[in-house]
């Protein structure tokens, strides 16, 4: 299969092109770096190194198999270079996963968030446009979020609800609650992506994605030169990978507020495994269909309660920490998100355990004097200062 992965530099683009290209697919890999250049701006960096470069990567990734990665370094918000990359490689399946996705990164200024919504709508509206007029067949394997839900107080169906009103009924769009300009960006996406499908017969899977942990892949551990990124600072870690760091290095665990928020997780290898089980099983011409994307759902408290107690196990002594919440957000609420679609399709979790959290710590312990310690503790606020003093309403 002809395969674009889009956002191919990234953690999880990465990983996906070579995981692709290991089982034989044609693969293209895109990026324009944005995100090693907001590490950049802001003094932060992956703990793990990563190759120089795409063609680097694509280069140890040859050297080693002998399986080839195609490169194009570019914006996709520039239809310069969407044109000839779908009318010169004509996609079977594009994998996308080329945007901002860190929720601080959107509500740090005016600024970041028009960057966040110009950058993901954008290139988005770029990607459906070339399908249209160029690969009308191919199917568009996008990566939204389970955060397009929010938390609301009723059961989370995977993309659409059966609303009755007024003795009428329809099947139509799940409600969204986004809790943040990022994940706004997302809804935005499911929009754009859900009229293409509709008007002009494309075919999409919207695979709501939950919070992705690890660091490791089958093929990243081939070799140092393949590894993905990690990331722990404020702005691009995710929660399970930064505190499986801060326990490493001595920090408090940085529960945000009371710690009842929920959310679905899942291993970077079910990432692979998802995203692959979508794209060998394309929906028909004009069907637009969304999958929730994750194994698990925990409290923060619980992942704080099991990397604690992994640390010990592992010789380490742990402390969590309750501090402000900076985002605006349910810390106690319900949650009961659907998540059958994938596991129909044959989807064989790996659940976090233990054990994964301590395999965690020892790739984290061989990088530990490269953490940066002033990038752990958040400074970005959802609120501005006038209402920080006030209780906030985060339904
Ligand atoms: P990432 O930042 O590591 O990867 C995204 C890549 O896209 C980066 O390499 C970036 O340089 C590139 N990119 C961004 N804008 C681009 C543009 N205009 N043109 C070309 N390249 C561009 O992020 P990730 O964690 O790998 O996430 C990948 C996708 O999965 C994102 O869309 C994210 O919203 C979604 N997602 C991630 C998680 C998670 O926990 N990591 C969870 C749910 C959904
Ligand atoms: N949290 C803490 N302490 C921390 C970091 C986070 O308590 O040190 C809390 C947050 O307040 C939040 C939860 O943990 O309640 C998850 O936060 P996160 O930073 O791990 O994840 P989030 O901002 O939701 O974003 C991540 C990815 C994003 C993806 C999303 C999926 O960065 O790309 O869309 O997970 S979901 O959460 O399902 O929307």
């Amino acid at each position: 299969m002809r395969t674009l992965i889009l956002g191919g530099d990234g953690y999880l683009g990465w990983p996906t092109a070579m995981y692709f290209s290991a089982r034989g697919h044609e693969v293209h890999a895109v990026d324009n770096y944005l995100r090693r250049g907001a590490h950049r701006e802001a003094g932060t960096d992956s703990l793990v190194p990563i190759g120089d470069d795409l063609l680097a990567r694509a280069g140890a990734w040859h050297d080693l198999t002998g399986y080839r990665i195609g490169v194009t370094e570019g914006d996709l918000t520039d239809w310069a270079v969407v044109e000839p990359l779908f009318r010169e490689f004509q996609p079977e399946a594009i994998v996308h996963y080329g945007e901002i996705p860190s929720a601080p990164y959107s509500q740090i200024s005016r600024e970041h968030a028009v960057h966040t919504q110009h950058n993901n709508v954008i290139n988005t509206l770029n990607v459906l446009w070339a399908m249209r007029d160029l690969a009308p067949e191919a199917h568009l394997v996008k990566l939204g979020t389970m955060g397009e839900y929010g938390t609301p107080d009723i059961d989370i169906e995977e993309g659409f609800l059966e609303v009755h009103h007024n003795g009428r009924r329809d099947r139509l769009p799940y409600p969204k609650l986004p809790p943040s300009l990022y994940h706004c960006s997302k809804v935005h996406d499911s929009t754009n992506i859900h009229f293409a499908c509709r008007t002009w017969g494309l075919r999409a899977t919207d695979l709501n994605q939950g919070v992705v942990y690890g660091i490791e892949t089958d093929e990243t551990r081939l070799d140092p030169r393949l590894a993905t990124r990690f990331d722990y600072d404020e702005v691009w870690g995710t929660v399970l990978n930064r505190f499986c760091l801060q326990a490493v290095i001595g920090h408090p665990l940085t529960v945000y507020g009371r710690g009842g928020q929920t959310r679905g997780y899942l291993n970077i290898l079910d990432t692979l495994a998802c995203v692959e089980l979508a794209a060998t099983n394309p929906p028909g011409e004009g069907e637009y269909r969304v999958f929730n994307q994750f194994t698990e759902q925990f409290t923060v408290n619980e992942l704080a309660e099991l990397v604690r107690r992994a640390g010990a196990e592992y010789g380490l002594d742990v402390k969590v920490e309750h501090i402000d919440n900076p985002r605006v957000e349910l810390e106690q609420h319900y949650y009961k998100a659907k998540h059958t679609a994938l596991l129909d399709l044959g989807l064989k979790p790996h659940y976090l355990s233990e054990t994964l959290v301590e395999s965690m710590f020892a790739v984290i312990e061989r990088h530990k004097d490269a953490v940066i310690r002033d990038a752990i503790m958040p400074r970005t606020r959802w609120r501005p200062e006038r209402l920080v003093a006030q209780p906030a309403s985060a339904t």
